[in-house]
């Protein structure tokens, strides 16, 4: 199920909404000292092909931008610890100028919900009268956000409060709670007199929990979807996260001071940039298009010269990968963009001989742009990965075909710029087929390779949280719920294992992507990669190569048993969705926005969920075919 969409007209904050907001706070924060940790969940089960070098070496920007937040509103007492970087942080011994902290933040996917959860038990170890408020964010917070709160009286743990929004809802919340906290009142003391006095309850993107029991919550209270801003520009700089970052180690303490300068470069040597978000698709089993309420929310080309120029200057990070979801989504916007960047130059040398980055595109829209990919060259661009999924578009189809697949990445090879394609297996799939139609797993990637990509992408298709296919997926009961006696548990849900098919034998599709990535990433083509690479840059072909076969040998490590447990085992399967057992309410009573169809309300029954009157369904647009 998607998430909804607000009434049409109030999806986006009004502008200058954000940007008003943190003036305000500027002036609030002056009188409180507050202290602040941003943790960020990592399960290191999840370390393995297409990921396994940027999963540790991108600081991710999600907690970057929510310590951005921080420090631009006055709080500049503020650290990001990444477990990527510090697998035995326990925040349960955090200390930050010699205190405990006054807030304690998470942020996670769904697949690293086990350490998410991990991190607020041993937070609230801490003695109740000085526990940190303890907020819950992120990616597996805005769709599940019933997840990081307990329910069982004899292991009492949760968060205070999940948002399921950006910092624009961070931020008013802490208004509100700064504009109630007394002299010497502790954050977490006056959260709990704003919840109960019911001001929480006008921020929309929050989800309380209500209940007798510390740690035990009752009811859940879900203000609603949030507001989205609409013009990125209005979001605090992106440099100030990266001074936030604690350096790596292996203790459960925090460190005396936090990374700085170049330190923060040799360590995360990738930028990830916020630069775009939203999609005009609508692929079925995507969230992306619903959670941006069909929004297309941009930076202006000024503005993201002035962020990688000021990371560049600042941590010395050359590389930098766009978050967006489809950077040429909008031809306008993007050029707009691309041609800022190309005339931008850093110290007096033009961008693209300094910084390289890269991005996430669909075939349709490069074919679309294809008389203007000398000037996205020119603005520095070295790489796009693209939603390639099964090129004869059986899956899905969103303007791409075999023949504009190829001509896609032979373009963009062309013009210096790496191809990195992303595939999709499904049941359907085969390995390898005969015949004119290059139906087969393997006889896609060889036609990709051929074309010029550099990486390659293979995740089996599993049902994502917020997107269309998501309940339908359990429901017909095509998800397992174990195999071979194994529980399939969350941080198996990235599309490495396969967790959902109907085939007859499924062990086969999780072999098919174990061969499909060896039989791209393997000693031989690394031979011809040194001689004869596919990019214009000597040794990247290469390096991806070596890249790919060590990851390789993580995803072997990782997921052969389970290939083993799907050949052997008994699978027992799903009929529901994971579901929210806490009841959850929206402030008035009615049915709230982040309930599932079968989740609990009030009164204990599953219900069917019915369209609430200032929200919207998602529209169904059709699946965009070529045009
Ligand atoms: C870059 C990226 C990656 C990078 C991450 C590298 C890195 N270290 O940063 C790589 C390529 C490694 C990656 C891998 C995967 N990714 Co990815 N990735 C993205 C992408 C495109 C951008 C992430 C980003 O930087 N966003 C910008 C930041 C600012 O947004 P944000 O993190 O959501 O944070 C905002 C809010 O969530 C909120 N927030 C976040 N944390 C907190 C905390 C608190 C306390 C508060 C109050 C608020 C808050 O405020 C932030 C500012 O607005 C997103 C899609 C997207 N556009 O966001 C997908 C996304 C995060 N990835 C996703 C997935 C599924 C994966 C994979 C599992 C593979 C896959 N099947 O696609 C793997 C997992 C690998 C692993 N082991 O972790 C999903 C996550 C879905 C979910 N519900 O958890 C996303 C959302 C895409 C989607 N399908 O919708 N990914
Ligand atoms: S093209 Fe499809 S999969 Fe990619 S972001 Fe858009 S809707 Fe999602």
């Amino acid at each position: 199920m998607e998430l909804p969409r607000r009434a049409r007209g109030d999806e986006l904050l009004r502008p200058g909404e954000l940007r008003a907001l943190r003036a305000r706070l500027r002036n609030a924060a002056r009188r409180h000292d507050l202290t602040s940790v941003i943790a960020c969940a990592f399960d290191h089960r999840t370390r393995m092909l297409p990921f396994v070098y940027a999963d540790m070496r991108m600081a991710p920007a999600g907690v970057r931008a929510i310590g951005a937040a921080m420090v631009d509103v006055g709080f500049d007492k503020t650290r990001i610890v990444l477990q990527q970087w510090n697998r035995n942080f326990r925040p349960s011994r955090m200390r930050l100028d010699d205190r405990v902290p006054d807030l304690f933040m998470v942020s996670s996917m769904q697949l690293h919900s086990a350490a998410c959860q991990g991190l607020i038990r041993d937070a609230c170890q801490i003695d109740p009268a000085r526990r940190p408020l303890i907020i819950a964010g992120g990616p597996k917070v805005i769709y599940e956000p019933w997840d990081v709160f307990g329910v069982d009286p004899r292991d009492p743990w949760g968060a205070d409060v999940a948002v399921t929004g950006e910092e624009y809802v961070l931020l008013r919340l802490l208004e509100t709670l700064l504009e109630l906290r007394g002299r010497d009142e502790s954050l977490r003391a006056a959260f709990l007199r704003a919840r109960d006095s019911g001001a929480l309850d006008e921020i929309p993107g929050l989800v309380y929990a209500r209940g007798e029991t510390e740690g035990v919550a009752e009811e859940l209270v879900d203000t609603g979807v949030q507001r989205l801003v609409g013009d990125l520009d209005e979001l605090p700089h992106t440099a100030l996260g990266y001074r936030l970052l604690e350096p790596p180690g292996r203790g459960a303490e925090l460190g005396a001071r936090a990374l700085a300068g170049r330190a923060v470069g040799r360590l995360s040597p990738i930028g990830s940039l916020v630069l775009t978000f939203g999609c005009k698709f609508a692929c079925p089993y995507c969230p992306i298009p619903a959670y941006n309420q069909r929004q297309h929310r941009v930076k202006s080309g000024e503005r993201i010269a002035d962020e990688m120029a000021r990371v560049y200057q600042e941590f010395g990070i050359r590389h930098f990968f766009g978050s967006d979801d489809n950077f040429f989504n909008h031809k306008e916007r993007t050029l707009d963009i691309i041609h800022t960047l190309a005339r931008t130059e850093i110290d007096g040398v033009q961008i693209r001989k300094k910084i390289r980055w890269g991005t996430e595109v669909t075939v349709h829209d490069t074919l679309k742009l294809r008389e203007h990919l000398p000037a996205v060259r020119s603005a520095g661009v070295r790489a796009l990965w693209l939603g390639v999924e099964d090129m004869t578009a059986t899956l899905v189809n969103k303007g791409q075909t075999v023949d504009k697949t190829g001509e896609a990445l032979r373009l963009l090879s062309r013009h210096g710029i790496s191809p990195m394609p992303m595939m999709m297996h499904h049941d359907e799939q085969p390995l390898v087929s005969f015949g004119p139609r290059p139906y087969g797993l393997l006889n896609q990637i060889r036609l990709l390779r051929k074309a010029g990509a550099v990486s390659m992408q293979v995740l089996m298709l599993v049902p994502a949280t917020g997107s269309k296919l998501f309940s339908g997926t359990y429901t017909s009961g095509m998800a397992y719920e174990s195999v071979g006696g194994r529980k399939v548990e969350e941080h198996m849900l990235g599309g490495n294992y396969v967790i959902a098919s109907n085939h007859a034998k499924p062990w086969r599709k999780q072999v098919n992507i174990l061969l499909a990535y060896a039989y791209f990433y393997n000693p031989l083509r690394m031979l011809v990669a040194l001689f004869r690479p596919k990019s214009k840059l000597y040794l990247a072909d290469a390096i991806w190569q070596a890249l790919g076969m060590w990851g390789l040998a993580q995803t072997l490590r990782w997921t052969f048993g389970w290939a083993l447990r799907l050949r052997f085992g008994g699978i027992r399967r799903k009929s529901a969705p994971p579901m929210n057992r806490i009841p959850l309410r929206a402030v008035d009573g009615s049915v709230a926005s982040h309930a599932l169809p079968e989740s609990v309300v009030s009164c204990g029954e599953p219900v069917s969920k019915p369209a609430s009157p200032d929200l919207v369904g998602a529209t169904r647009l059709p699946v965009m075919v070529s045009s």
